[in-house]
């Protein structure tokens, strides 16, 4: 084991320079993968492909085993979606496998829910206490009694199947707390959700899309093609000052929650000037004269007074797009939690994007590719009977119905309405850092008779469980293909580098062996092994099975693929079958068919606002016990502006506490001008409540126990940017 502790001054050297591990990768001569069955960890040196799991890029790996034990892990040159980058965290995945914090036997709790006290116990024990206590909720509450919660990956789709065949309704997925109201926007204007030319583009506005930290593939690295390199320019909202604004032609520190009134500010100019483009918006759109109409009011006068950016600024970027356009978008960000009317937000950009026609055009929006893939089949089940618990349907009937809206779940769990539910099966997932107001995710727990967690390491969840079921680490399993879609479409495969270290499983063994006990077993006869069979018997390339143990990667050629949707005859997948400017589709569930700029509440006097955001070195809550990672930020920090800073007398280090109508808590500040004066920062992942994660337990402060319950009024979406806070020098 001693081998893997690379000494970490390599480590920042190597993560640090993509290229220098790529070199590296390619030194290390040809490629021999992973014989199962056959010891293949004896041979000395393997490099094996594989696929990060570490966030939801899922970069191609190159895993350096040496004598068993994965030595390091570098980025695969061959992937066109991760341009041959692996981040720090990608990188530090190598110390979760040995991490001596990490689960390695099932649990069943020995003391209070959150004592800490575990027993240790076999696999069959597990198997047979959880499928004993799931069968009794069921008895008592029936199937719909149980909630089934998780975060994208590749195995997801074992437990999610799980939970349906299991006969319950309510499968409550991530994008509901990520990216539910951005999707839904730009799929209720184009009929589908587009992708980034950013490496083409000349000209690209973000909203608070940190790319420089929060990193998406390719699009990170295209913009540091395109932004660093000068070939395009790059204007940049956010309160804060993160890496991307200092990278950022214009950085503009707009007020928060008033982004929809700088597009419409610009929509204003583009559409009252006629500078948008008149070929697109009459062959593909419908809606324009009522746009037109509804723009009118938004001038670039009112949208300074609403954002703070001068109307002169407003204007000259509105220009420079024009112009830019086709190679000029508008970014429409990943994580869109953020408001209450996001979801009209991101319409909003939508359709600047849509009037200036950067559609399915280099540098522009493409939609995205994929290459053909095959299914494994498996015997289907009755749909659930019952309907879902957030009664999804009535509240948000535009939302995706398979994601659910979790927090609106977790209400009407709380309330009791409009029945009981008492089990909760958790997968890859933490909720209690996750959602927001944690006091109530205790709640939910609390009330539940019996909680399950599925996880790799003792989350805060976990720490809160009845029963504890491990997965294996990433780098010891073998996980179904996935097609990525993009502009540079791939499939990726994730197969096992080393033996699992502990006792843990495939999650598809997790779930077979409570399938086999719940008596639903026929839905998961097969094995991984026939899974990805059956899904590369389509994959168009040569033995793609074979292909893809040896890459890792299948891209095909003929892509990138510009203007598949620009033929006269093309319908796209709206009502109207055009891009919908206005939307009747809108109206007729209830909803604005055009953007209504709406103020977001004011912070009361001695209130600030808390926002969210990424740093590049960690994944949400869940690597900030990695010892390679929490070096970089070993404890979180309040941001807080100078000016209010001096008028509280805080300084740089004082502890403080932090207050909103959720809970409160207690960290240190840091005084920077990086952020506006009515707004505080603080970063994810810290003050856990899981002994088990040494280095994040209990220190600095968890951002889910101040932040309030609010969300997206159309996707239902979490809007996590809508707390104020009080902040106090203790
Ligand atoms: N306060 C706050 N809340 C947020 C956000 C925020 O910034 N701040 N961001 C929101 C966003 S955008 C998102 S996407 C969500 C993310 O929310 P989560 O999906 O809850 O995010 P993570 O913290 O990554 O938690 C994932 C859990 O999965 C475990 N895990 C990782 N890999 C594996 C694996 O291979 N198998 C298994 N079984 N478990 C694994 C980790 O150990 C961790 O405990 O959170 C949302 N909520
Ligand atoms: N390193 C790293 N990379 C990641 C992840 C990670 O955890 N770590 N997670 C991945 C996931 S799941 C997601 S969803 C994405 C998230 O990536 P992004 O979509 O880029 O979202 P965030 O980084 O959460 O932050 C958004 C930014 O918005 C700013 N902001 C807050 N309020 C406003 C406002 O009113 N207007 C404007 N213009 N800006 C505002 C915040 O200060 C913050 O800098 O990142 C992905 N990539
Ligand atoms: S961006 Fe980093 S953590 Fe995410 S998949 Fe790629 S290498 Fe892994
Ligand atoms: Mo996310």
């Amino acid at each position: 084991m001693e081998r893997t502790l690379m000494d970490r001054r390599t480590f920042v050297q190597v993560t640090a320079s993509g290229a220098a591990a790529a070199a590296l990768a390619s030194q290390l001569g040809c490629l021999k993968h992973f014989e199962k069955g056959k010891g293949g960890t004896e041979a000395r040196e393997l490099v094996v492909p594989t696929t990060c799991e570490v966030c939801p890029n899922k970069c191609s790996v190159l895993a350096v085993v040496d004598d068993g034990v994965i030595h390091k892990l570098n980025p695969n040159p061959e992937s066109p979606r991760s341009r041959g980058m692996l981040c720090a965290r990608g990188n530090a995945a190598v110390k979760q496998v040995y991490d001596p914090d990490r689960l390695k036997q099932p649990l069943i709790r020995a003391g209070a829910r959150g004592e800490g006290k575990w027993r240790p116990v076999s696999w069959e024990e597990a198997w047979d206490y959880t499928a004993k206590k799931l069968s009794e909720i069921k008895s008592k509450y029936g199937p719909q009694g149980t909630v089934w919660s998780s975060t994208e990956g590749f195995q997801e789709v074992f437990f999610k199947n799980c939970g349906l065949a299991f006969g319950s309704p309510n499968i409550v997925r991530h994008p509901t707390l990520c990216l539910a109201s951005v999707n839904l926007a730009y799929s209720a204007t184009f009929g589908t959700v587009p992708a980034f030319d950013l490496v083409n583009a000349d000209y690209v506005i973000m909203s608070g899309a940190n790319r420089f930290e929060a990193i998406i593939i390719p699009d990170t690295m295209d913009l540091i093609g395109s932004v660093m390199l000068k070939k395009a320019k790059l204007v940049y909202l956010d309160p804060r000052f993160t890496v991307t604004a200092s990278k950022a032609d214009t950085w503009f520190p707009i007020r928060p929650g008033t982004d929809m009134a700088f597009i419409l500010g610009m929509l204003n100019v583009i559409v009252g000037q006629g500078i948008y483009d008149k070929d697109f918006v009459a062959g593909y759109t419908t809606g324009f004269d009522k746009l037109q109409e509804h723009v009118q009011k938004y001038t670039p006068d009112w949208a300074e007074k609403e954002t703070g950016i001068p109307a002169k600024e407003i204007i000259r970027v509105a220009h420079e797009f024009a112009a830019a356009a086709p190679r000029a978008c508008y970014y429409s960000g990943r994580r869109s939690s953020w408001y209450q009317n996001d979801f009209q937000m991101r319409r909003a950009q939508a359709i600047l994007n849509a009037v200036v026609g950067n559609w399915d055009r280099e540098g522009g929006m493409v939609p995205n590719a994929s290459i053909p893939m095959g299914e494994y089949l498996f015997m289907p089940w009755d749909d659930p009977t019952a309907s879902r618990v957030d009664e999804i349907d009535k509240t948000f009937p535009l939302a995706a119905k398979g994601d659910g809206a979790y927090l609106k779940l977790r209400e009407n769990v709380l309330s009791g309405q409009p029945y009981p539910v008492k089990g909760w099966m958790v997968y890859k997932q933490d909720p209690m850092n996750a959602l927001p107001e944690q006091a109530k995710t205790l709640k939910m727990i609390d009330q539940m008779d019996f909680v399950a967690v599925i996880d790799f390491q003792m989350s805060d969840t976990a720490w809160y469980a009845d029963v504890i079921l491990p997965e294996s680490h990433y780098l010891e399993r073998t996980d179904p293909m996935e097609m990525m879609p993009g502009i540079w479409p791939a499939i990726v495969y994730r197969q096992q580098v080393v033996k699992p270290v502990y006792n843990t499983k495939p999650n598809l063994e997790i779930i077979q062996g409570l399938a086999k006990r719940l008596q639903i077993s026929d839905y998961f006869d097969y094995t991984i092994d026939d899974w990805v069979k059956a899904q590369a018997k389509d994959i168009p390339v040569q033995n793609a099975f074979d292909y893809l143990q040896k890459h890792g990667v299948v891209v095909t050629p003929g892509f990138p693929k510009y203007g598949k949707t620009l033929k006269g005859d093309y319908r796209f997948i709206t009502k109207s079958g055009k891009v919908e400017l206005s939307s009747d589709r809108l109206q007729e569930s209830g909803y604005d068919p055009l953007p209504v700029y709406k103020p977001p509440t004011e912070p009361q006097a001695g209130q600030f606002r808390m926002i969210l955001g990424r740093r590049a070195y960690y994944t949400h809550a869940n690597n900030t016990n990695n010892p390679w990672l929490h070096e970089f930020d070993p404890q979180n920090h309040l941001w807080v502006n100078p000016e209010p800073a001096q008028r509280m007398g805080i300084r740089t280090g004082d502890l403080l506490e932090v207050s909103s109508r959720a809970g409160t808590v207690r960290i240190k500040a840091h005084v920077t001008d990086e952020i506006r004066p009515d707004c505080v920062f603080m970063l994810h992942g810290f003050g856990k409540h899981s002994r088990w994660q040494k280095l994040a337990y209990d220190n600095g402060a968890c951002d889910a126990q101040v932040l309030e319950t609010s969300w997206d009024q159309v996707s239902g979406n979490a809007a996590f940017h809508e707390t104020f806070v009080t902040i106090r020098k203790v």
